[in-house]
């Protein structure tokens, strides 16, 4: 059977990662995309998963140590009918040259940049030999593949730390791990904390209205007493989303402010682009003029570029401006973000959205691709609604929600007109954020939008 290396993926930048947390042993059995360890860098923490279904020869970290991308994680024996769906391996002297995709069962393809044979020795960045992979290569006689992990977690930073045993029970009791304060390294929930958790739900009489941070409990409801139901488990990305809503909804006053712009002249102008567009091989939609007219109201209100630091103390300015943008993916939410908005052309802009949109929804947006984000904007326009309220994407301090752009009688002094108005929605963080500076903002987007020879000033 042939023996596969999983080695870590580009992790974002980080110039190491610790281990934070194991997830296997040796001798378990494992499927594809199974977490293996927990890495956590000062950004993010991701699991790394297995690469194909098997057992668990070997693992070559431990808790603490220091990881880089392309350091070695484990050996797995490979099991048959992945075996067999394994690519042959790629001679290539540069990993990077040697890229491949293996399908997995799904038949949805996974990246496997590096496949090639491993190398006798890899050293970690902290300069530690890991001298495992000739060591089972002799013992199996099988060939070594060494394949990068795609990571799962994503722009987690926040998650909850707690091991499979505390996890299991956790779920066992039907308590969220998310409510429960971790007191072991790292903020880990330990058994003894949900232990103390749950004494403390108990002693709270039924109805009562918390005080302080407390929050009454939502009962479980059997909710098959009332008719048919199916269960299904949420995605991991879907659990993600809500911990972050959660976060940021506890933690930041919301204000929103609403607005329409005339986006009558910017929609003509997008139907005359509609050919150039085609010749470009993209698409061009209001979006890349909405992130235009974005980056320059950031630029004009620096407070909205901001965000707080030590626990409210500082105000951290940006002098850059990277956009995320919200996109709405099978498996959850995405928020992609790109970089400079300031700086790149609107065919730039529509290029770079079409693509990172169709990577998200092909799961193949890399953590550094999700991260770095000053501002987010959400568009739903192509959906419907005439508004909607977004939670600001902490710890950035202002979301901008675009609705669907409908046709309108407008007043325009003597007559009513039709025009081409889009509704906008500017959430912020009123602890940042006032109204005059919301209120300057959103006007300023508006009033770009409503006149796009602007954008090039
Ligand atoms: N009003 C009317 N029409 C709109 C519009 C608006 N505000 N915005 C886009 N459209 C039109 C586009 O012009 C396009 O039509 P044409 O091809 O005829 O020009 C059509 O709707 C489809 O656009 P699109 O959605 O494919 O592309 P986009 O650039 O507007 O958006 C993306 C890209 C990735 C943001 C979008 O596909 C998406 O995923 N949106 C959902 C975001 C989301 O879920 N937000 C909620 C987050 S909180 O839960």
């Amino acid at each position: 059977m042939p023996i596969q290396q999983v080695i870590v993926p580009d992790i974002g930048g980080a110039e190491g990662a610790e281990v934070i947390e194991l997830l296997v042993a040796v001798g378990d059995q494992v499927v594809l995309d199974q977490g293996l360890i927990v890495l956590e860098s000062d950004k993010a923490s991701m699991e790394i998963p297995a690469t194909a279904a098997g057992t668990v020869v070997e693992l070559l970290v431990a808790e603490g140590d220091q990881l880089a991308e392309g350091a070695a994680v484990a050996m797995i024996d490979v099991a048959e009918q992945v075996a067999d769906a394994a690519p042959t391996p790629v001679e290539s002297e540069a990993p990077a040259a040697s890229d491949a995709s293996i399908a997995d069962d799904d038949g949805a393809e996974q990246k496997a940049s590096a496949v090639k044979e491993a190398p006798a020795a890899k050293k970690t960045p902290a300069g530690k030999e890991t001298p495992v992979v000739e060591a089972v290569s002799a013992a199996s006689e099988a060939p070594v593949l060494q394949v990068e992990a795609a990571p799962l977690s994503l722009e987690v930073a926040g998650e909850i730390y707690a091991g499979p045993a505390v996890r299991k029970l956790a779920r066992e009791l039907g308590v969220q791990l998310v409510r429960v304060d971790g007191t072991g390294p790292q903020g880990r929930v330990l058994k003894e904390d949900l232990q103390q958790f749950v004494r403390k739900v108990i002693r709270e009489p039924v109805g009562a209205i918390t005080g302080g941070t407390g929050i009454p409990l939502v009962p479980e409801t059997d909710f098959s007493k009332f008719g048919e139901v199916e269960v299904t488990p949420r995605t991991k990305l879907d659990k993600l989303t809500a911990i972050n809503m959660h976060r940021s909804w506890l933690n930041v006053p919301h204000v929103t402010q609403f607005d329409e712009a005339d986006i009558t002249d910017l929609e003509e102008f997008r139907a005359g682009l509609k050919a150039e567009a085609e010749r470009r091989s993209t698409r061009i939609t209001p979006l890349p003029f909405l992130l235009k007219a974005c980056a320059l109201a950031l630029r004009d209100n620096p407070k909205i570029n901001s965000s707080l630091a030590r626990g409210g103390e500082d105000l951290v300015h940006k002098k850059y401006i990277h956009i995320g943008v919200a996109v709405d993916t099978p498996a959850g939410l995405m928020v992609p973000v790109i970089r400079d908005v300031d700086r790149k052309t609107i065919w730039e802009l529509a290029h770079e959205v079409a693509e990172l949109a169709s990577r998200a929804r092909d799961r193949k947006l890399l953590p550094t691709e999700m991260q770095g984000g000053c501002f987010t904007v959400s568009s739903l326009g192509n959906i419907g609604g005439n508004g909607f309220t977004p939670i600001v994407n902490t710890p950035e301090v202002a979301i901008l929600g675009v609705s669907k752009a409908a046709i309108k009688p407008l007043w325009n002094g003597t007559e009513f007109a039709p025009r081409t108005m889009l509704p906008v929605a500017l959430s912020y963080d009123h602890r940042v954020v006032n109204g005059g500076d919301g209120g300057r903002f959103l006007t300023r987007i508006v009033s770009l939008l409503s006149d796009i020879r602007r954008l090039s000033l």
